[in-house]
């Protein structure tokens, strides 16, 4: 029986208003060009919330001459390093006094836990801006050994106008991942949140203002992607690109950024990830690692570990404890206390989650448990451990995106190496073992962009993140982001000091 004890239909009143709803542009919000609106939903209800401005080619083109100004213009890029840091550091401050109606805000339009939002991902999206206000003013430029009689320096300046697309899953985390680093390095933006959550960017971005960002600097348009989304990867006065989503749409980015102007690409995709459980693991520690890896929001993560390896000797230990931990998760309210899993983001979301189900039962996998929307209110949707996967089962290549946890069973590591690395992914890797040779093996043998050994979803600010493979292009985070949004300018001058 599934722990829903936390009831669907006895909903919290979200302790939180919504006050923006119209685009950001220039530091005003504004109606959309046309006037449209769209309607943003709850996901624990699937009822409006709000109406919020729809974007268009023309506000896209309204927020990019908005930018364009203020990167021509300034002052954003032509102040001293050391006030943009401070400016950052004032925003830092503004977001952390408002961290608890931006995760009730985040959590009504997204229907993440609250305690999730307030206490993980707030934290990291300030901790974000004071690792990145910290880097404004460190950004050295070199001197370069060149033969002959010149002087040789490197220029690292700001990009230009950028272009940022952002997914659902963490609206307000991915928003700082994107914005923090395009800062501080001086560059002028234009945020495309997704149509599902729309919210949170909006308000995040007044914050932005009140606390000193001069206007122009950062602009948020709401809308949809094959239109907004678009319009921006396209445009010819946009100097950047980057986009987090799936790896169908960022194909499409890519095309659309080569056509326009060549501007340069980030992509941060999907993934399949690997979790391996080796034969030496202690098996009630991996099941939970394993468990939360799998389904920390809702499965709604780009790089959570969807195909659970276990030795065959751990193998039957292993799956009774997790489906014992799958049936015990509470689903309900994601307001609650004590509430484990809120609802999937939207019934497109819950379709294309109980299809893959649909297909595991079609390919004989064995479903240990779940597999059933619970209520008809809302998107929720019970956990679910399917186990006797193959790695030919779409179940085991497609990225599922929900709280759908398969398990499969492996021999020997190289064999282990060898599944695990057949995919069109490459994003991230989980490895559990207590043999550091054994660990050794399989990190620099598994092709991720990052590989977690012993923990999970670990996610300081300056750890790099990204994929190999079809998961993306470049990284986020650390200092490898400083890299996007720079430009480097090599300049020679003649020395006529003969001494040299
Ligand atoms: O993604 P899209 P969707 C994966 C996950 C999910 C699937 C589909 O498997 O089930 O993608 O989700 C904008 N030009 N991920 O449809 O389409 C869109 O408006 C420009 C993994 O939501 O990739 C939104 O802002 N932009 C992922 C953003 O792209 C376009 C997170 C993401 O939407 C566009 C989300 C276009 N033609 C989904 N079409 C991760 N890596 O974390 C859409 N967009």
């Amino acid at each position: 029986r599934f722990n829903t004890a936390a009831q669907v239909d006895e909903l919290i009143t979200p302790p939180v208003e919504i006050r923006y709803t119209k685009h950001l542009i220039n530091g005003q919000f504004v109606e959309a060009a046309s006037g449209k609106t769209f309607p943003t939903y709850d996901p624990r209800t699937g009822e409006v919330i709000a109406h919020v401005s729809e974007g268009d080619e023309e506000d896209i083109n309204r927020a990019v001459s908005a930018a364009r100004k203020a990167f021509d213009e300034g002052p954003w890029p032509k102040m001293t390093a050391y006030e943009r840091s401070r400016i950052l550091l004032q925003i830092a401050d503004l977001v952390e006094k408002h961290s608890d109606e931006l995760a009730a805000l985040e959590t009504w339009n997204n229907g993440k836990l609250y305690e999730q939002a307030a206490k993980i991902e707030l934290p990291i999206f300030v901790r974000l801006l004071r690792y990145y206000a910290g880097w404004a003013d460190k950004i050295h430029r070199l001197t370069v050994p060149a033969d002959g009689n010149y002087h040789v320096q490197t220029l690292h300046e700001p990009i230009g106008v950028a272009g940022q697309i952002i997914p659902w899953n963490f609206p307000l985390l991915l928003f700082s991942w994107k914005v923090g680093p395009a800062l501080a390095c001086g560059n002028t933006l234009v945020v495309k949140t997704a149509e599902q959550t729309p919210l949170t960017g909006l308000f995040a971005a007044q914050l932005f203002h009140e606390a000193g960002l001069p206007p122009g600097v950062l602009n948020v348009v709401s809308g949809f992607g094959p239109v907004a989304g678009s319009a921006l990867a396209s445009h010819m006065d946009v100097d950047k690109i980057a986009f987090t989503g799936s790896t169908e749409t960022g194909k499409i980015i890519y095309q659309l950024a080569a056509k326009s102007n060549l501007k340069p690409v980030t992509l941060e995709l999907g993934g399949k990830s690997p979790f391996i459980v080796c034969e030496d693991a202690d098996v009630d520690k991996a099941v939970e690692l394993a468990h939360f890896a799998q389904f920390f929001n809702q499965g709604q993560c780009c790089c959570a570990r969807s195909r659970t390896y276990v030795h065959e000797r751990i193998y039957d230990e292993f799956l009774e404890k997790a489906k014992a931990t799958a049936l015990k998760r509470v689903v309900g309210d994601p307001f609650k206390k004590g509430v484990e899993k809120g609802p999937q983001i939207d019934s497109k979301q819950l379709e294309k989650i109980l299809g893959h189900i649909r297909s595991g039962i079609e390919c004989n996998a064995t479903l240990e448990c779940g597999g059933e929307r619970i209520g008809k209110k809302g998107f929720f949707l019970q956990p679910t451990v399917f186990s006797n996967v193959q790695d030919d089962m779409l179940i085991a290549k497609d990225e599922i995106f929900g709280p759908v946890q398969t398990i499969l069973k492996f021999k020997d590591t190289e064999e282990v190496i060898r599944r695990a690395n057949k995919t069109r992914y490459g994003l991230a890797a989980g490895v559990f073992t207590k043999n550091l040779d054994t660990a050794n093996t399989l990190m620099r043998g598994l092709r991720a962009g990052t590989v977690w050994i012993n923990c999970f979803n670990v996610f300081d600010a300056a750890i790099p993140f990204g994929g190999y493979k079809m998961s993306g292009v470049g990284r986020e985070k650390g200092i490898y982001s400083l890299h996007n949004y720079l430009q480097v300018k090599a300049v020679v001058t003649p020395l006529n000091d003969p001494a040299w």
